[in-house]
């Protein structure tokens, strides 16, 4: 198969038959006890949801399709340029088909999506010009994917019952295709709002990836024009478009019960189309105890860099971290609901910025975030609360986004953005092919709690 359409086409009757087997068969297997603790406490530990592309594990981290960060490195085809990342085009093809692609698959992924992004339709561009430029880019974001609803090619054929059951995979992968496709100029379209007046500040290409034409559109390459906010080099320029493909291949998705998946997923459930669904988990994604992070963090390491007089001074950040904590706050970029390990995602962020002593060895902010990788854990341990001490996702990224260049703290959840649409919509695709039901868990108040308990 050459398409990801014709890929699919090819493995779903196979796996269709298997899950309704399954279903059929082992249906009234009871899979564990729900606890009075989880129902009050965010549903911790209960597994209750089908997820297909990717699995956590508390002590290794995420694994896509069973590939941990570094065998997804190894495996998965890049630009064929040595040193270059695997494309996120590659990992759109392995969560949605279970395969490694070919070379040959990723250039004609990639081929397609550069095709698919390259017009945002007319309205979702009126409606971008007119918001008002400090609105949160995450609003934005939502804002723009919710007003592509117009165009859902699965809602129209929906409504005009053109399409059966069994079918609606289809429709909702073109959708889901198109909105991955339309990020680039989306989130081009965002950031040149509150950078530059509107003014795009790159060119789009038919003939390049999807993160290359990220950064294009960001002002970051060197065929960006207009670009008054970007003085990179050229191997800084290249050093950036890697940074956006690690960055955005192995953020697609972490299981399916953190709320931006989630959200995505419930919504989806109602029969949303690809684009009000994903623009709800964006809305999900915003929260400060999940992407918005990525913002707290980069603005904490300002903060606590202007506080302490050197990143070598060990005393002063714990003394600084302990204040934080005493005044009820928590440290962002630390924590985790389900790891409780160092992420991995972290480590492959630091791990790039290693690679590059020179570029970073004078940068206060980097070294400090190295710095309190090894401090704040000794610190939260101590303090006693966190069931994981160790950085997350966020801790290393956005700080070394503001390195490059990219300064607006609020557009770093809007990168994350990006690549969260690959994991979530993968599964909504499959949650057509398998068709899921509408979610309606049962919810119980006060009294049903206690008559569980057999109190009253
Ligand atoms: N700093 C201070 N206290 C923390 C902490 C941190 N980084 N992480 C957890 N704690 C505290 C919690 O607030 C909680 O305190 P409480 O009992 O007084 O409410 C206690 O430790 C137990 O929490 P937990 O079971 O370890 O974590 P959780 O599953 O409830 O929450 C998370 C997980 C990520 C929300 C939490 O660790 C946190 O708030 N971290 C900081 C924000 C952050 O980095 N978020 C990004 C997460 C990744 C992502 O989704 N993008």
């Amino acid at each position: 198969a050459i398409t990801l359409k014709e890929a699919l086409e090819e493995v779903i009757p196979q796996r269709r038959d298997a899950i309704t087997e399954f279903k059929a068969v082992y249906g009234d297997t009871v899979v564990g006890p729900i606890t009075i603790s989880s129902i009050l406490g965010g549903m911790r530990g209960n597994q209750s949801m089908f997820w297909q592309g990717t699995s956590l594990d508390p002590e290794h981290g995420i694994k896509f399709q069973g590939l941990t960060i570094d065998q997804c490195q190894k495996r998965l085809p890049g630009t064929g340029i040595d040193g270059d990342n695997f494309l996120p085009e590659s990992m759109l093809w392995l969560l949605l088909t279970g395969s490694v692609p070919t070379l040959e698959q990723t250039n004609s992924l990639k081929k397609e999506l550069a095709f698919r992004g390259r017009k945002l339709p007319q309205d979702t561009e009126k409606v971008l010009l007119c918001l008002p430029r400090e609105m949160h880019p995450m609003t934005q974001l939502a804002i723009g994917l919710a007003s592509m609803n117009k165009g859902s090619v699965f809602a129209t054929n929906y409504q005009n019952g053109l399409i059966g059951k069994k079918d609606f995979w289809i429709d909702t992968l073109e959708d889901s295709l198109n909105l991955i496709a339309s990020l680039p100029l989306l989130t081009g379209r965002i950031y040149s709002n509150i950078t530059n007046e509107g003014r795009s500040l790159g060119e789009y290409s038919e003939d390049t990836d999807w993160c290359s034409n990220i950064c294009s559109l960001l002002g970051m390459t060197n065929g960006s024009k207009s670009s008054n906010k970007c003085s990179l080099n050229s191997q800084q320029s290249l050093d950036f478009v890697n940074l956006m493909r690690l960055y955005t291949g192995i953020h697609v998705d972490h299981e399916g019960g953190n709320v931006s998946a989630h959200t995505t997923h419930l919504v989806g459930s109602a029969l949303s189309d690809p684009y009000l669904s994903y623009s709800s988990g964006i809305m999900g994604l915003a929260g400060p105890l999940h992407g918005l992070a990525a913002q707290e963090v980069v603005r904490f390491l300002l903060e606590m860099n202007s506080n302490i007089s050197s990143v070598e001074h060990e005393e002063e950040i714990e003394d600084y971290l302990w204040k934080v904590l005493n005044s009820s706050r928590v440290i962002p970029g630390y924590g985790h609901a389900v790891l409780r390990k160092p992420d991995p995602r972290f480590t492959a962020m630091l791990e790039f910025a290693q690679a590059r002593p020179d570029e970073f060895k004078n940068d206060e902010n980097v070294l400090l975030m190295q710095k309190l990788s090894e401090v704040a854990p000794k610190v939260l341990l101590k303090h006693g609360k966190s069931k994981n001490p160790f950085p997350n996702v966020d801790s290393a990224s956005g700080i070394l986004f503001y390195h490059y260049g990219i300064k607006e703290l609020l557009f770093f959840t809007v990168i994350f953005g990006c690549s969260r649409a690959i994991g979530p919509l993968t599964q909504l695709v499959w949650d057509r092919v398998l068709g899921l039901p509408i979610e309606r868990p049962k919810s119980l108040n006060f009294k049903g709690l206690e008559a569980l308990t057999k109190v009253i």
